[in-house]
Protein backbone atom coordinates (compact mmCIF):
# COMPACT_ATOMS: atom_id res chain seq x y z
CA UNK A 1 0.00 0.00 0.00
CA UNK A 2 1.17 3.74 -1.10
CA UNK A 3 2.15 5.86 2.07
CA UNK A 4 -0.21 8.34 1.32
CA UNK A 5 -2.89 5.58 0.97
CA UNK A 6 -1.91 4.51 4.93
CA UNK A 7 -2.28 8.04 5.90
CA UNK A 8 -5.88 8.25 4.54
CA UNK A 9 -5.29 10.55 1.96
CA UNK A 10 -6.80 8.47 -1.22
CA UNK A 11 -8.55 5.34 -1.70
CA UNK A 12 -8.72 2.98 -4.68
CA UNK A 13 -12.86 2.68 -5.82
CA UNK A 14 -13.73 -1.09 -6.36
CA UNK A 15 -16.90 0.32 -7.86
CA UNK A 16 -18.75 2.50 -10.08
CA UNK A 17 -18.90 6.03 -8.87
CA UNK A 18 -22.48 6.54 -10.20
CA UNK A 19 -24.25 3.25 -10.37
CA UNK A 20 -21.80 1.10 -7.85
CA UNK A 21 -21.51 -1.86 -10.25
CA UNK A 22 -17.88 -3.47 -10.02
CA UNK A 23 -17.62 -3.82 -13.42
CA UNK A 24 -14.99 -1.47 -14.15
CA UNK A 25 -12.89 -2.19 -17.23
CA UNK A 26 -9.45 -0.79 -16.81
CA UNK A 27 -8.66 1.11 -20.10
CA UNK A 28 -5.38 3.65 -19.13
CA UNK A 29 -2.87 3.67 -16.62
CA UNK A 30 -0.76 7.19 -16.61
CA UNK A 31 1.06 5.45 -13.68
CA UNK A 32 1.29 7.52 -10.37
CA UNK A 33 1.52 11.27 -10.32
CA UNK A 34 1.39 14.23 -8.47
CA UNK A 35 -1.89 16.44 -8.17
CA UNK A 36 -1.61 18.38 -11.04
CA UNK A 37 -2.54 22.02 -9.42
CA UNK A 38 -0.40 21.55 -6.55
CA UNK A 39 2.08 24.01 -7.15
CA UNK A 40 5.19 24.29 -5.51
CA UNK A 41 7.32 26.67 -4.06
CA UNK A 42 10.65 27.15 -4.70
CA UNK A 43 12.37 26.90 -1.14
CA UNK A 44 10.49 23.58 -0.84
CA UNK A 45 11.15 21.86 -4.14
CA UNK A 46 13.56 19.65 -3.12
CA UNK A 47 11.02 18.01 -0.52
CA UNK A 48 9.12 14.59 -1.58
CA UNK A 49 5.81 14.83 -3.31
CA UNK A 50 2.80 13.23 -2.73
CA UNK A 51 2.09 11.17 -5.99
CA UNK A 52 -1.18 9.22 -6.10
CA UNK A 53 -2.31 5.72 -9.12
CA UNK A 54 -3.94 7.71 -11.87
CA UNK A 55 -5.73 4.64 -13.89
CA UNK A 56 -9.04 5.08 -15.60
CA UNK A 57 -12.04 2.48 -16.33
CA UNK A 58 -14.98 2.37 -17.82
CA UNK A 59 -17.58 1.16 -16.59
CA UNK A 60 -19.41 -1.99 -18.19
CA UNK A 61 -22.86 -1.34 -16.43
CA UNK A 62 -23.77 2.41 -16.62
CA UNK A 63 -21.21 3.34 -18.96
CA UNK A 64 -19.31 6.09 -17.38
CA UNK A 65 -15.58 6.65 -17.46
CA UNK A 66 -13.79 7.44 -14.56
CA UNK A 67 -10.46 7.16 -12.58
CA UNK A 68 -10.07 4.90 -9.63
CA UNK A 69 -8.24 6.78 -6.91
CA UNK A 70 -10.36 9.39 -4.93
CA UNK A 71 -7.86 11.88 -3.13
CA UNK A 72 -9.35 13.47 0.12
CA UNK A 73 -11.11 16.79 -1.23
CA UNK A 74 -9.41 18.91 1.35
CA UNK A 75 -6.21 18.29 -0.01
CA UNK A 76 -7.17 18.95 -3.40
CA UNK A 77 -8.89 22.07 -2.70
CA UNK A 78 -8.05 23.57 0.59
CA UNK A 79 -4.82 25.66 1.12
CA UNK A 80 -3.35 27.64 -2.03
CA UNK A 81 -5.55 26.43 -4.72
CA UNK A 82 -4.53 28.55 -7.90
CA UNK A 83 -7.43 28.18 -10.33
CA UNK A 84 -8.82 31.37 -11.10
CA UNK A 85 -11.58 31.38 -13.35
CA UNK A 86 -11.35 34.92 -14.44
CA UNK A 87 -7.56 34.96 -15.93
CA UNK A 88 -8.86 34.20 -19.41
CA UNK A 89 -11.38 36.63 -21.58
CA UNK A 90 -12.58 34.15 -23.12
CA UNK A 91 -13.93 32.29 -20.78
CA UNK A 92 -15.33 35.60 -19.24
CA UNK A 93 -16.89 36.19 -22.17
CA UNK A 94 -18.54 32.75 -22.36
CA UNK A 95 -19.33 32.75 -19.09
CA UNK A 96 -21.36 36.48 -19.50
CA UNK A 97 -23.54 35.19 -22.74
CA UNK A 98 -24.42 32.03 -20.35
CA UNK A 99 -25.64 34.31 -17.45
CA UNK A 100 -27.52 36.67 -19.63
CA UNK A 101 -29.08 33.88 -22.07
CA UNK A 102 -30.46 31.99 -18.83
CA UNK A 103 -31.79 35.33 -17.22
CA UNK A 104 -34.00 36.71 -20.81
CA UNK A 105 -34.79 32.93 -21.34
CA UNK A 106 -36.51 32.70 -17.46
CA UNK A 107 -37.30 36.34 -16.83
CA UNK A 108 -35.32 36.36 -14.21
CA UNK A 109 -35.46 39.37 -11.93
CA UNK A 110 -34.55 40.79 -8.14
CA UNK A 111 -37.39 38.03 -7.00
CA UNK A 112 -35.25 35.10 -8.21
CA UNK A 113 -32.65 33.43 -7.43
CA UNK A 114 -29.41 32.00 -9.26
CA UNK A 115 -27.01 29.36 -7.14
CA UNK A 116 -23.65 28.38 -8.55
CA UNK A 117 -21.97 25.55 -7.66
CA UNK A 118 -18.16 26.17 -7.73
CA UNK A 119 -18.45 29.62 -8.32
CA UNK A 120 -14.77 30.07 -8.07
CA UNK A 121 -13.98 33.75 -8.14
CA UNK A 122 -17.79 34.92 -8.97
CA UNK A 123 -16.78 35.30 -12.50
CA UNK A 124 -20.14 33.96 -14.09
CA UNK A 125 -22.32 34.91 -10.95
CA UNK A 126 -21.49 38.77 -10.97
CA UNK A 127 -22.93 39.03 -14.29
CA UNK A 128 -26.79 38.40 -12.62
CA UNK A 129 -25.75 40.80 -9.58
CA UNK A 130 -24.78 43.81 -12.62
CA UNK A 131 -29.03 42.96 -13.84
CA UNK A 132 -29.96 43.16 -9.87
CA UNK A 133 -31.16 39.27 -10.12
CA UNK A 134 -29.83 37.50 -6.02
CA UNK A 135 -27.31 35.31 -6.38
CA UNK A 136 -25.14 32.87 -4.16
CA UNK A 137 -22.07 31.02 -4.91
CA UNK A 138 -20.55 28.09 -3.31
CA UNK A 139 -17.06 27.33 -3.48
CA UNK A 140 -14.43 25.46 -1.07
CA UNK A 141 -11.68 27.31 -1.97
CA UNK A 142 -10.88 30.22 0.39
CA UNK A 143 -8.62 32.26 -2.15
CA UNK A 144 -11.31 32.82 -4.81
CA UNK A 145 -14.25 32.56 -2.41
CA UNK A 146 -12.83 35.98 -1.28
CA UNK A 147 -12.02 37.35 -4.58
CA UNK A 148 -16.04 36.50 -5.85
CA UNK A 149 -16.88 38.83 -2.60
CA UNK A 150 -14.87 41.40 -3.74
CA UNK A 151 -16.83 42.02 -6.80
CA UNK A 152 -20.73 41.10 -5.24
CA UNK A 153 -20.88 37.41 -5.11
CA UNK A 154 -22.11 36.11 -2.41
CA UNK A 155 -20.43 33.61 -1.38
CA UNK A 156 -20.59 30.55 1.06
CA UNK A 157 -16.96 29.20 1.35
CA UNK A 158 -17.75 25.71 2.18
CA UNK A 159 -17.92 21.71 -0.45
CA UNK A 160 -21.11 21.46 -1.94
CA UNK A 161 -22.91 18.08 -0.30
CA UNK A 162 -26.46 16.96 0.02
CA UNK A 163 -26.37 17.59 3.78
CA UNK A 164 -25.10 21.06 2.81
CA UNK A 165 -27.81 21.91 0.05
CA UNK A 166 -31.00 20.85 2.66
CA UNK A 167 -29.50 23.95 4.91
CA UNK A 168 -28.69 26.01 1.90
CA UNK A 169 -32.66 25.29 0.77
CA UNK A 170 -34.01 26.29 4.37
CA UNK A 171 -31.78 29.10 4.62
CA UNK A 172 -31.36 30.83 1.44
CA UNK A 173 -34.42 28.85 -0.43
CA UNK A 174 -34.91 27.06 -3.81
CA UNK A 175 -33.15 28.28 -7.13
CA UNK A 176 -34.61 29.29 -10.42
CA UNK A 177 -31.42 28.79 -12.03
CA UNK A 178 -28.44 26.58 -10.83
CA UNK A 179 -25.10 26.59 -12.08
CA UNK A 180 -22.23 24.64 -11.82
CA UNK A 181 -19.56 23.96 -14.64
CA UNK A 182 -16.33 22.08 -14.57
CA UNK A 183 -17.58 20.96 -10.92
CA UNK A 184 -19.84 17.49 -11.34
CA UNK A 185 -16.86 15.63 -12.54
CA UNK A 186 -14.73 16.66 -9.37
CA UNK A 187 -16.94 15.63 -6.60
CA UNK A 188 -16.48 12.64 -4.62
CA UNK A 189 -19.62 11.96 -3.90
CA UNK A 190 -21.43 11.87 -7.09
CA UNK A 191 -25.01 10.56 -6.39
CA UNK A 192 -24.72 12.81 -3.78
CA UNK A 193 -24.03 16.02 -5.85
CA UNK A 194 -27.03 15.43 -8.15
CA UNK A 195 -29.32 14.72 -5.31
CA UNK A 196 -27.87 18.02 -3.64
CA UNK A 197 -29.01 19.92 -6.84
CA UNK A 198 -32.68 18.61 -6.72
CA UNK A 199 -32.82 19.89 -3.34
CA UNK A 200 -31.97 23.19 -4.20
CA UNK A 201 -33.94 23.23 -7.72
CA UNK A 202 -37.39 25.02 -7.72
CA UNK A 203 -39.98 22.85 -9.03
CA UNK A 204 -39.76 24.91 -12.62
CA UNK A 205 -36.26 25.44 -12.09
CA UNK A 206 -33.24 24.57 -14.20
CA UNK A 207 -29.75 23.58 -13.60
CA UNK A 208 -27.78 24.08 -15.80
CA UNK A 209 -24.28 22.20 -15.95
CA UNK A 210 -20.94 22.56 -17.88
CA UNK A 211 -18.49 19.46 -18.15
CA UNK A 212 -15.70 18.25 -20.72
CA UNK A 213 -17.15 15.80 -22.94
CA UNK A 214 -15.55 12.44 -23.06
CA UNK A 215 -16.23 12.41 -26.93
CA UNK A 216 -13.57 14.83 -28.27
CA UNK A 217 -11.28 13.79 -24.82
CA UNK A 218 -11.32 10.53 -27.13
CA UNK A 219 -11.39 11.26 -30.73
CA UNK A 220 -8.81 14.34 -29.94
CA UNK A 221 -6.57 12.17 -27.98
CA UNK A 222 -7.01 14.99 -24.89
CA UNK A 223 -5.65 12.84 -22.18
CA UNK A 224 -3.92 14.77 -20.18
CA UNK A 225 -7.49 16.29 -19.16
CA UNK A 226 -7.25 12.90 -17.09
CA UNK A 227 -6.05 14.18 -13.58
CA UNK A 228 -6.65 13.14 -9.86
CA UNK A 229 -9.57 16.37 -9.86
CA UNK A 230 -11.29 14.49 -12.48
CA UNK A 231 -13.19 11.97 -10.96
CA UNK A 232 -15.33 11.20 -14.48
CA UNK A 233 -15.39 12.15 -17.68
CA UNK A 234 -18.69 11.79 -19.26
CA UNK A 235 -20.84 11.30 -22.03
CA UNK A 236 -24.53 12.03 -22.18
CA UNK A 237 -25.56 8.44 -22.17
CA UNK A 238 -23.83 8.39 -18.77
CA UNK A 239 -24.98 11.61 -17.39
CA UNK A 240 -28.69 10.75 -18.35
CA UNK A 241 -28.26 7.58 -16.31
CA UNK A 242 -26.93 9.47 -13.93
CA UNK A 243 -29.76 12.24 -13.66
CA UNK A 244 -32.29 10.35 -14.31
CA UNK A 245 -31.44 8.15 -11.41
CA UNK A 246 -32.38 11.19 -8.97
CA UNK A 247 -35.23 12.18 -11.08
CA UNK A 248 -34.46 15.26 -13.31
CA UNK A 249 -34.41 15.02 -16.66
CA UNK A 250 -31.88 16.21 -19.54
CA UNK A 251 -34.45 17.72 -21.68
CA UNK A 252 -31.72 19.67 -23.68
CA UNK A 253 -27.92 19.87 -24.41
CA UNK A 254 -25.18 22.45 -26.36
CA UNK A 255 -22.16 21.35 -27.34
CA UNK A 256 -19.67 24.32 -26.75
CA UNK A 257 -15.64 24.33 -27.91
CA UNK A 258 -14.69 24.99 -24.29
CA UNK A 259 -12.07 23.17 -22.72
CA UNK A 260 -11.18 21.05 -25.98
CA UNK A 261 -14.84 20.38 -26.37
CA UNK A 262 -17.37 20.53 -23.51
CA UNK A 263 -21.52 19.32 -22.63
CA UNK A 264 -23.75 22.11 -21.13
CA UNK A 265 -26.79 19.82 -20.05
CA UNK A 266 -30.11 21.60 -19.10
CA UNK A 267 -31.79 19.41 -16.11
CA UNK A 268 -35.38 19.61 -15.13
CA UNK A 269 -37.71 18.09 -12.94
CA UNK A 270 -40.58 17.22 -15.27
CA UNK A 271 -39.48 15.27 -18.41
CA UNK A 272 -39.38 17.44 -21.83
CA UNK A 273 -36.97 15.82 -24.16
CA UNK A 274 -35.71 17.99 -27.09
CA UNK A 275 -33.77 16.60 -30.33
CA UNK A 276 -30.49 18.17 -28.91
CA UNK A 277 -30.35 15.06 -26.85
CA UNK A 278 -32.19 12.42 -28.69
CA UNK A 279 -29.38 12.78 -31.44
CA UNK A 280 -26.49 12.97 -29.08
CA UNK A 281 -27.44 10.63 -27.60
CA UNK A 282 -27.82 8.63 -30.86
CA UNK A 283 -24.98 9.55 -32.27
CA UNK A 284 -22.89 8.80 -28.91
CA UNK A 285 -24.51 5.10 -29.53
CA UNK A 286 -23.35 4.77 -33.04
CA UNK A 287 -20.01 5.59 -32.34
CA UNK A 288 -19.83 3.14 -29.59
CA UNK A 289 -18.71 5.07 -26.36
CA UNK A 290 -21.12 2.85 -24.68
CA UNK A 291 -19.04 -0.41 -25.41
CA UNK A 292 -15.90 -1.39 -23.78
CA UNK A 293 -14.63 -1.81 -27.25
CA UNK A 294 -14.36 1.39 -28.18
CA UNK A 295 -11.89 2.06 -25.23
CA UNK A 296 -9.37 -0.92 -26.40
CA UNK A 297 -6.94 1.17 -28.37
CA UNK A 298 -7.09 4.65 -26.15
CA UNK A 299 -3.61 3.45 -23.94
CA UNK A 300 -1.92 2.97 -27.14
CA UNK A 301 -2.97 6.05 -28.89
CA UNK A 302 -1.89 7.67 -25.85
CA UNK A 303 1.66 6.49 -25.53
CA UNK A 304 2.07 6.94 -29.02
CA UNK A 305 1.70 10.87 -28.67
CA UNK A 306 3.96 10.57 -25.89
CA UNK A 307 6.30 9.20 -28.00
CA UNK A 308 5.93 11.69 -30.84
CA UNK A 309 6.43 14.65 -28.36
CA UNK A 310 9.22 13.32 -26.20
CA UNK A 311 11.28 12.73 -29.72
CA UNK A 312 9.98 16.23 -31.16
CA UNK A 313 11.27 18.14 -27.79
CA UNK A 314 14.10 15.83 -28.19
CA UNK A 315 15.04 16.65 -31.49
CA UNK A 316 15.34 20.29 -30.63
CA UNK A 317 17.32 20.23 -27.96
CA UNK A 318 19.71 18.59 -29.50
CA UNK A 319 19.84 20.86 -32.22
CA UNK A 320 20.59 23.36 -29.43
CA UNK A 321 16.82 24.95 -29.77
CA UNK A 322 15.18 26.57 -26.03
CA UNK A 323 12.19 25.27 -25.58
CA UNK A 324 9.95 27.02 -22.92
CA UNK A 325 5.82 26.23 -22.57
CA UNK A 326 2.85 28.28 -22.13
CA UNK A 327 -0.01 27.60 -19.54
CA UNK A 328 0.74 25.85 -15.92
CA UNK A 329 -2.28 24.45 -16.46
CA UNK A 330 -3.68 21.05 -14.54
CA UNK A 331 -3.58 19.42 -17.74
CA UNK A 332 -0.20 20.72 -18.59
CA UNK A 333 0.84 19.14 -15.58
CA UNK A 334 -0.22 15.35 -16.89
CA UNK A 335 0.84 16.47 -20.32
CA UNK A 336 4.52 16.89 -19.25
CA UNK A 337 4.69 14.46 -16.31
CA UNK A 338 3.55 11.55 -18.25
CA UNK A 339 6.08 12.44 -21.43
CA UNK A 340 8.83 12.74 -18.32
CA UNK A 341 9.95 16.37 -19.73
CA UNK A 342 10.87 18.26 -17.01
CA UNK A 343 12.58 21.68 -16.00
CA UNK A 344 15.53 19.73 -17.53
CA UNK A 345 13.91 20.08 -21.54
CA UNK A 346 11.75 23.15 -20.59
CA UNK A 347 13.39 25.86 -19.13
CA UNK A 348 10.18 27.69 -17.96
CA UNK A 349 6.76 28.15 -18.27
CA UNK A 350 4.73 31.44 -18.62
CA UNK A 351 1.16 31.81 -17.34
CA UNK A 352 -1.08 35.17 -16.96
CA UNK A 353 -2.39 33.71 -13.48
CA UNK A 354 -0.50 35.77 -10.79
CA UNK A 355 -1.41 33.13 -8.07
CA UNK A 356 1.01 30.78 -10.11
CA UNK A 357 4.36 33.04 -10.89
CA UNK A 358 6.92 32.26 -9.05
CA UNK A 359 6.01 28.62 -7.99
CA UNK A 360 7.15 25.34 -9.74
CA UNK A 361 4.87 22.58 -11.67
CA UNK A 362 4.21 20.21 -9.57
CA UNK A 363 6.50 16.74 -10.30
CA UNK A 364 8.00 18.35 -13.72
CA UNK A 365 9.02 21.33 -11.54
CA UNK A 366 9.10 23.95 -14.32
CA UNK A 367 9.50 27.35 -12.96
CA UNK A 368 6.32 29.64 -13.39
CA UNK A 369 6.44 32.97 -15.18
CA UNK A 370 4.45 35.67 -16.73
CA UNK A 371 4.19 35.67 -20.56
CA UNK A 372 6.33 38.53 -21.02
CA UNK A 373 9.08 36.58 -20.80
CA UNK A 374 8.51 35.27 -23.45
CA UNK A 375 9.77 38.07 -25.28
CA UNK A 376 12.38 38.71 -23.39
CA UNK A 377 14.16 35.36 -22.68
CA UNK A 378 12.86 34.48 -26.45
CA UNK A 379 12.79 30.53 -26.33
CA UNK A 380 12.93 29.01 -29.63
CA UNK A 381 9.82 26.57 -29.34
CA UNK A 382 6.79 27.31 -26.70
CA UNK A 383 5.01 24.00 -26.23
CA UNK A 384 0.95 24.59 -25.54
CA UNK A 385 0.08 23.36 -22.79
CA UNK A 386 -3.30 25.40 -22.87
CA UNK A 387 -3.88 23.93 -25.85
CA UNK A 388 -7.56 24.69 -25.44
CA UNK A 389 -6.90 28.30 -25.56
CA UNK A 390 -4.86 28.25 -28.79
CA UNK A 391 -6.80 31.01 -30.73
CA UNK A 392 -6.30 33.27 -27.84
CA UNK A 393 -3.12 32.71 -26.87
CA UNK A 394 -1.60 33.20 -30.20
CA UNK A 395 -3.38 36.54 -30.86
CA UNK A 396 -1.92 37.86 -27.36
CA UNK A 397 1.70 36.40 -28.71
CA UNK A 398 1.64 38.08 -32.29
CA UNK A 399 4.75 39.82 -30.88
CA UNK A 400 6.68 36.85 -29.89
CA UNK A 401 5.73 34.66 -33.12
CA UNK A 402 6.66 37.82 -35.16
CA UNK A 403 10.32 37.35 -33.58
CA UNK A 404 10.34 33.96 -35.13
CA UNK A 405 9.24 31.90 -32.40
CA UNK A 406 7.04 28.83 -32.92
CA UNK A 407 4.36 27.04 -31.01
CA UNK A 408 4.34 23.43 -30.15
CA UNK A 409 0.61 22.23 -30.01
CA UNK A 410 0.73 18.88 -28.66
CA UNK A 411 -2.90 17.77 -29.28
CA UNK A 412 -4.39 15.48 -31.00
CA UNK A 413 -1.08 14.93 -32.33
CA UNK A 414 2.11 17.15 -31.78
CA UNK A 415 2.69 19.94 -34.42
CA UNK A 416 4.35 22.79 -35.10
CA UNK A 417 2.75 26.27 -35.98
P1 LIG B 1 -7.18 25.89 -18.19
C1 LIG B 1 -9.25 24.00 -15.61
O1 LIG B 1 -8.19 23.12 -15.84
C2 LIG B 1 -9.63 24.04 -14.16
P2 LIG B 1 -6.78 23.57 -16.43
C3 LIG B 1 -10.35 22.84 -13.68
N1 LIG B 1 -9.41 21.82 -13.24
C4 LIG B 1 -11.20 22.19 -14.72
O2 LIG B 1 -12.01 21.40 -14.40
C5 LIG B 1 -10.90 22.38 -16.15
O3 LIG B 1 -10.36 23.66 -16.41
C6 LIG B 1 -12.03 22.09 -17.07
C7 LIG B 1 -3.51 30.34 -18.26
N2 LIG B 1 -3.75 31.25 -19.37
O4 LIG B 1 -8.24 26.78 -17.74
C8 LIG B 1 -4.55 30.35 -17.20
C9 LIG B 1 -2.77 32.17 -19.68
O5 LIG B 1 -1.72 32.23 -19.03
O6 LIG B 1 -7.14 25.54 -19.61
C10 LIG B 1 -4.47 28.93 -16.66
O7 LIG B 1 -3.46 28.84 -15.66
N3 LIG B 1 -3.00 33.00 -20.72
C11 LIG B 1 -11.19 23.25 -12.50
O8 LIG B 1 -5.99 24.24 -15.35
C12 LIG B 1 -4.04 28.11 -17.88
O9 LIG B 1 -3.45 29.03 -18.78
C13 LIG B 1 -4.12 32.96 -21.48
O10 LIG B 1 -4.25 33.73 -22.43
O11 LIG B 1 -6.16 22.43 -17.14
C14 LIG B 1 -5.22 27.50 -18.57
O12 LIG B 1 -5.75 26.52 -17.79
C15 LIG B 1 -5.11 32.00 -21.13
C16 LIG B 1 -6.37 31.92 -21.93
C17 LIG B 1 -4.89 31.15 -20.08
O13 LIG B 1 -7.28 24.54 -17.55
Amino acid sequence: MLLQQRKNLSVTESACRSCGSEALVPILDLGRTPLADRLIRPENAGEEELVFPLEVAFCADCTLVQILETVAPEILYADDYPYFSSFSPALLAHSRANAMARADERGLDSDSLVIELASNDGYLLKNYVERGIPVLGIDPADGPAADAEKVGVRTLCAFFTEQLAQEVAEKYGRADVIHGNNVLAHVKDTNGFVRGIGHILKDDGVAVLEMPHLLPLMEHIEFDTIYHEHHCYFSLIALDKLFRRHGLFINRVEQLALHGGSLRIFAERTENVDASVTELLAHERAIGLDSADYYREFAARVAGLRDKLVALVGQLRAEGKRVAAYGAAAKGATMVNYCGLDHTQIDFVVDRNVNKQGLLMPGAKIPIMAPEALLEKRPDYVLVLAWNFIDEIVAQQAGYLATGGKFIVPVPEPKVL
